[in-house]
């Protein structure tokens, strides 16, 4: 079993991401195949609860309100829908499913006590419920991991020094508290990153060094490619090899091995065979359904295809303990503070 570590210097994880391919694949999955069952794959199903119309101006987003995108602009869906669309993941496999609102941040008012009923109704269907909303308080965090929340998921989405260049309407200090307040709850942490924004090779290394030198280990860190969306500014970015993807895959499997590593946006232009390479990697998570929040996803059908060639299985919900029962959680990934 590896040890967690929580002291990675941009160094060291220059060196693994940038070592010979083949080497760092095959190390990847040595110490993927320690640590989990490899073939194991936990599927999450995304729903956008509130659409467009946000008032941040995150440079690769569809959602935000200042950019012509084209997207629907929804308010918030009434819980009735999203049940039905979460009974509908279930059946497919899905063990957890993520609730997006287009928010700067969460208020305290009617939006939000919806947003908890539906947490509570989503949990009573034995699902992992995860939100993601924008920034938190402290006690708001709190109500949602009162109303059962599993997960919350808020990205880093690239380095601290690269921020200003992608998004101006907030701080990668306003991000890293939220995360705090996360943890504080003893909700499990989701955050990770979008590759093939522009930056350098040295701004997902040290977006990888915030993310592993948390307190603990976020216990899911998705792993985005850019969708590159018409009308924001980065609208013409060019895609990206798949094995700058792979690197990354890998590299975060490396220094983080007991968290679930998520093969995120960017699969509708990936091959099965480029999929299998960052499974290989260790990816060991995937969202899958038609759509992500407003950007298509593979068909239900594609991935089920994929699983039966690959030798995946969907891994059951609630594996590490149900809310609640979160020392469990803790103590898996308990880190010893430097
Ligand atoms: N508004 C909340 C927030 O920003 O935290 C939650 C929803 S926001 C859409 C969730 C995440 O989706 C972003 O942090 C970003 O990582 C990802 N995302 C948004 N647009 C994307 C795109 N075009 N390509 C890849 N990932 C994207
Ligand atoms: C994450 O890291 N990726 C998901 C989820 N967390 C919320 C969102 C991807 C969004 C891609 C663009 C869209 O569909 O709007
Ligand atoms: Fe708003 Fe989130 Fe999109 Fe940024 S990523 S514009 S905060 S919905």
């Amino acid at each position: 079993m590896s040890e967690l570590r929580n002291n990675w210097t941009k160094e060291e994880i220059a060196e693994i991401y940038h070592r010979p391919l083949l080497d760092l694949v095959y190390e990847a999955a040595t110490i993927h195949r320690e640590n989990k069952d490899y073939a194991e794959v936990q599927i999450s199903s995304l729903i956008s609860i509130k659409t467009g119309g946000c008032p941040e101006d995150c440079a690769y987003c569809p959602q935000a309100a200042r950019y012509n995108t084209g997207v629907d602009v929804h308010a918030m869906m009434p819980k009735d829908e999203v049940i039905a669309v979460a009974e509908k993941a279930k059946a497919g496999g899905a063990s957890r499913l993520c609730m997006g609102a287009a928010w700067r941040e969460v208020r305290d008012n009617r939006d939000f006590d919806k947003v908890i009923e539906m947490v509570k109704a989503v949990n009573e269907l034995d699902m992992e419920v995860c939100c993601t909303l924008g920034m938190l308080t402290e006690s708001q965090a709190q109500r949602l991991a009162d109303a059962g929340l599993y997960a919350y998921n808020h990205n880093l989405d690239t380095s601290e020094e690269d921020y200003k260049r992608i998004i101006t309407t907030r701080t990668y200090d306003d991000r890293l508290k939220t995360l705090e307040h996360v943890r504080k709850a003893k909700i499990t942490v989701c955050s990770g990153g979008i590759i093939g924004l522009g930056e350098t090779v040295e701004d997902r290394i040290s977006m990888l060094k915030t993310l592993s030198n948390l307190p603990k280990h976020p216990e899911s860190v998705p792993i985005n490619a850019l969708v590159p969306i018409k009308g924001t500014p980065l609208a013409d970015q060019a895609r990206l090899p798949i094995w700058d993807m792979v690197r990354m895959i890998a590299t975060t499997r490396i220094i983080m091995p007991k968290t679930v590593v998520r093969l995120s946006a960017g699969r509708t232009e990936m091959t099965t065979v480029e999929q299998a390479f960052c499974f290989m990697a260790g990816a060991n998570s995937i969202f899958a359904g038609d759509k992500l929040l407003t950007t298509p996803n593979p068909a239900f059908d594609t991935d089920k295809a994929m699983f039966e060639l690959l030798g995946l299985k969907a891994r059951a919900a609630f594996k590490n303990g149900k809310p609640g029962q979160h020392e469990h959680v803790q103590e898996y990934i308990n880190l010893e503070a430097n």
